[in-house]
């Protein structure tokens, strides 16, 4: 289903994407009742006593747009089915393309282009009622070779420049709502980056990139994006003042977009101060590349101070009007770019690696004015998630986890809704009878103890849809 809104339509009514900041009308839509704590799964409770469910609370994008704002996530395209994509719809009101829209991607040979992730994730956004912030135009990495390993004149250089600029901002004009124009400029001492384009440009590659950026679509906002910049210090200085004179000399600049890729408990201080400050200049800001990294293994101390950061972000956003909102850089442990970077750390982003929420999950919803449902102490779930998705078939798992409490035995049973077919499982015996399983446990896998975890697998196939299922765990 794709929306029906015209392309061309004013973005005021539905987007916190306005000058003021402030979306007119709030995303309030109706979701499934069958929705848990606004899991990522459909979880079943066991505890010592009855099962108790976990309350059906609202979606991080409509508690957002309640509070005028919109919440996000960095996505990529070919995961956008099964449970990851279940959650994306769900949960986000912002989608950026993780990558899909870097210049390596898009034009990998020299006047060849592949759009398909990009075009993938705009479907998926229009589809699901989602703004999309492409991300991003002119920055000194993931560029194609050919473009670093040429050798351009500089007048051949704004060229290119320009011509990538028209071309990629051209083919989603009226379908991207704000463009991540100018990333990384700054050095950390707040002096320019070295780069291809300053070198080979000046610091008018700014200016000139926005310039350009603006007459491709007059509709798009426009953001420079940086990273160490949430606080006050010479690199958002550097920044600030960058943004006072674009505005002074009439350059089209709409917003900035502090990346905030933090380490465990150093969310700056300044951060609200600094929000402020920039709004006074009277450009947007967003928080666009949020997460919270910490040294593995994770524990349950460094999930609550994780969850606590997470909520700091957000508050100093709530507390300053023209914060659209937040974008975080994958919303799955499984998804982050952390663990490939910084050996030894990750577990940064709100949903752990089976898309179970965090803390962080409840503490960005219950900054956003919601309310979430703990679950029970003493307690062993089940969390169904689909893990992979292709035509005919699919791979699901469950993850059967107990905390204050422990199995020696376990079985599991659903009622798949849309005539889904168990082909193979493995880790534990399952049998299919109508639309009814029941899965248990494999002879060496009985014993879940407290604190503790066992998954097992399974293909099967679909057609049509391929909803997850509520499963119960007795
Ligand atoms: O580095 C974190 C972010 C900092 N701000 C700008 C963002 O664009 C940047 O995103 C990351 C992506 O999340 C990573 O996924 O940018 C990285 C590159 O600097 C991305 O990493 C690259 C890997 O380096 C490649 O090896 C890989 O092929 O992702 C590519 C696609 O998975």
């Amino acid at each position: 289903m794709r929306s029906s809104r015209p392309a061309t339509s004013p973005r005021s009514s539905r987007s916190p994407f306005t000058s003021s900041g402030r979306s007119s009308r709030p995303r309030l839509r109706a979701r499934p009742a069958v929705l848990l704590a606004g899991a990522a799964v459909v979880g079943a409770l066991l505890t010592a006593g009855a099962g108790t469910a976990r309350a059906a609370d609202a979606p991080l994008r409509d508690l957002a747009a309640a509070q005028g704002k919109a919440m996000g996530t960095a996505v990529t395209g070919s995961k956008l089915t099964g449970t990851y994509g279940d959650i994306a719809g769900r949960e986000f009101s912002w989608l950026t393309p993780g990558n899909a829209m870097k210049w390596g991607s898009v034009e990998p040979a020299q006047g060849t282009f592949d759009w398909a992730e990009a075009d993938r994730i705009v479907n998926f956004a229009e589809a699901h009622d989602q703004d999309v912030r492409g991300h991003t135009l002119v920055w000194h990495s993931q560029n194609p070779s050919w473009l670093t390993d040429g050798s351009w004149t500089p007048a051949r250089l704004g060229t290119l420049l320009h011509d990538h600029i028209d071309t990629e901002v051209g083919r989603y004009k009226g379908r991207v709502a704000a463009w991540d124009v100018v990333n990384e400029p700054f050095n950390e001492d707040g002096t320019y980056r070295s780069t291809l384009w300053y070198d080979g440009l000046g610091a008018d590659y700014i200016a000139d990139a926005l310039t350009w950026a603006r007459a491709a679509d007059p509709a798009a906002r426009l953001y420079i994006n940086d990273y160490n910049v949430e606080g006050v210090n010479a690199k958002s200085t550097a920044l600030y003042d960058l943004v006072k004179s674009l505005k002074e000399r009439g350059v089209p600049i709409d917003g900035v977009g502090l990346q905030a890729h933090l380490i465990l408990g150093q969310v700056p201080s300044t951060l609200q101060q600094n929000i402020q400050r920039f709004a006074d200049l009277g450009v947007d800001v967003a928080i666009t590349e949020l997460d919270v990294r910490m040294q593995l293994p994770s524990d349950s101390a460094k999930l609550a101070r994780q969850a606590a950061d997470y909520q700091a972000v957000m508050n100093a956003c709530l507390a300053v009007t023209r914060c659209t909102g937040a974008t975080v850089w994958g919303f799955a442990d499984s998804d982050s770019w952390i663990p490939d970077t910084f050996p030894g750390q990750g577990a940064a982003t709100p949903y752990d690696e089976n898309y179970a929420p965090k803390p962080a999950y409840r503490a960005i919803a219950e900054a956003l004015g919601g309310t979430t449902t703990e679950p029970p102490t003493g307690a062993c779930t089940a969390a169904y998630s689909v893990t992979g998705q292709w035509n005919t078939g699919f791979t699901g798992q469950v993850r059967i986890a107990c905390s204050g409490a422990a199995l020696s035995s376990w079985k599991v049973g659903w009622n798949f809704g849309a005539g889904q077919q168990i082909a193979q499982a493995w880790n534990a015996t399952c049998a299919q009878s109508g639309a009814a399983v029941t899965c248990s446990n494999a002879s060496y896998n009985g014993t879940v103890p407290d604190g503790g975890s066992v998954t097992f697998g399974f293909n099967g196939s679909w057609s049509g849809s391929n909803p997850v299922p509520t499963v119960t765990l007795g």
